[in-house]
């Protein structure tokens, strides 16, 4: 006999499509004629639509699309406007912020302008996707969790482009975009600072995010676990524990002495993804900033050892920095 497998595969059921509920006055109209997609259907819902759009959304993708359009056209520009080069060549692309010379003034469009510009409406765009994700929240009288897990990103995000960059009083600070450009201005910023791996709130974020993997496995697997008796219908199970929630609770209470409830691994899930960019955050803003030096630091609170003096007429190159410890 054919065993419920629930790996890959799910049941669907189709019910007739759902608008949702109604909408409080002075909402838009939600477009798009509803309809189903098997496949979608394997790995979620198999109903698609209708959509809100709502002038937060619309102002968003509006944004998005400019900021979009500005890092395409300069990255095109860079391969001497030649379509198959952009395409062989985009993830090496650039479009740079301006020279440290420039501090916080508005540079010539070719020397960071276009990189200000950029930033603004990608900003513009993820602040009004923020509130569309609140006010359909509140639409819903649901609570504002996502919206606050999103602002915890959106920190680490401003951190990274705009309030360290403010601080620091140069926009040359701030990320460039591109794919393998942010990655080399992420281990540079490391190398600069004297290895990001001392900074104990990298060491924070790290934790937050291999914890966030590992908590997702635990409940997506538990929750897999006991989905023949029901056990994906959360909300139930918390109201009325059935045997599924029963059965979970059970095995990690005989696996490891203590378990989350249906509601609390939620808390713990949430706590985690929101703390990993939150804690970063704060890395990013005292880096440059507060500490010049995260070894340095490390060694001078007794984290980290200092290098022997093996080769007396070498010099530590960060300890030569002659910046505050
Ligand atoms: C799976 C949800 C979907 C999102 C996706 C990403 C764009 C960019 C831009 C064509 C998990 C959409 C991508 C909109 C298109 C152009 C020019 C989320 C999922 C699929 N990074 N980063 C990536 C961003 C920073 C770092 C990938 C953004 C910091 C490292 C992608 C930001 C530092 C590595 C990307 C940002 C940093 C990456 C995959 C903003 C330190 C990788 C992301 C706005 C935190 C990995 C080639 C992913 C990679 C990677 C996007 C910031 C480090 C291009 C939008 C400055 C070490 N980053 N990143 O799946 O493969 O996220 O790079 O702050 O190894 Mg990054
Ligand atoms: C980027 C939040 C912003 C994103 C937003 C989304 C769109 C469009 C499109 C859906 C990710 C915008 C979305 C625009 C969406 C579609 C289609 C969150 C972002 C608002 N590190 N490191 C971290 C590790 C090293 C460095 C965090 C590991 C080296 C720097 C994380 C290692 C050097 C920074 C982390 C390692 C270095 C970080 C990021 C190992 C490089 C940061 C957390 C094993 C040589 C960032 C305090 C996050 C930070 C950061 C992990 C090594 C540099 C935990 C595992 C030593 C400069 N590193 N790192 O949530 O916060 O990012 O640091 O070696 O800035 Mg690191």
């Amino acid at each position: 006999m054919a065993e419920y497998q629930n790996i890959f595969t799910q049941v669907q059921v189709r019910a007739p499509a759902y608008a949702g509920v109604p909408l409080p006055r002075g909402s838009w109209q939600r477009s798009g004629q509803p309809f189903f997609a098997y496949w979608l259907g394997r790995i979620g819902d198999a109903q698609i639509g209708p959509i809100y759009l709502g002038w937060t959304g619309f102002a968003s993708l509006l944004c998005g699309i400019v900021a979009i359009e500005i890092m395409g056209l300069n990255m095109l520009a860079s391969v001497d406007w030649d379509p198959v080069q952009f395409v062989r060549q985009l993830p090496w692309l650039a479009l740079e912020p301006p020279p440290p010379a420039y501090g916080l003034r508005i540079p010539p469009l070719n020397e960071g302008g276009w990189w200000l510009m950029a930033g603004f409406f990608l900003t513009l765009s993820i602040l009004l996707w923020w509130a569309r994700v609140y006010m359909r929240a509140r639409a819903l009288g649901m609570g504002t969790h996502v919206a606050w897990a999103f602002g915890s990103a959106i920190w680490l995000y401003l951190v990274l482009g705009f309030i360290r960059p403010l601080l620091m009083g140069s926009w040359g600070e701030a990320v460039p975009f591109g794919i393998f450009p942010h990655l080399d201005w992420t281990a540079a910023f490391s190398i600069r600072y004297g290895n990001l791996f001392y900074n104990p709130f990298h060491m924070l974020s790290i934790a937050f995010l291999y914890g966030s993997t590992l908590l997702f496995a635990m409940h997506g697997a538990t929750i897999l676990a006991v989905s023949r008796f029901g056990g994906e219908r959360e909300i139930e199970q918390v109201v009325d524990r059935g045997t599924a929630a029963e059965r979970a609770a059970l095995f990690w209470r005989w696996t490891m002495g203590f378990n989350a409830t249906m509601e609390s691994i939620h808390r713990w899930a949430w706590w985690f993804a929101v703390l990993c960019p939150l804690t970063g955050g704060i890395g990013i803003l005292l880096t440059g900033t507060v500490v010049d030096n995260w070894y340095l630091w490390a060694v001078k609170h007794g984290v980290a050892p200092s290098y022997p003096q093996v080769f007396p007429t070498v010099q530590d190159p960060a300890a030569m920095m002659g910046v505050a410890k």
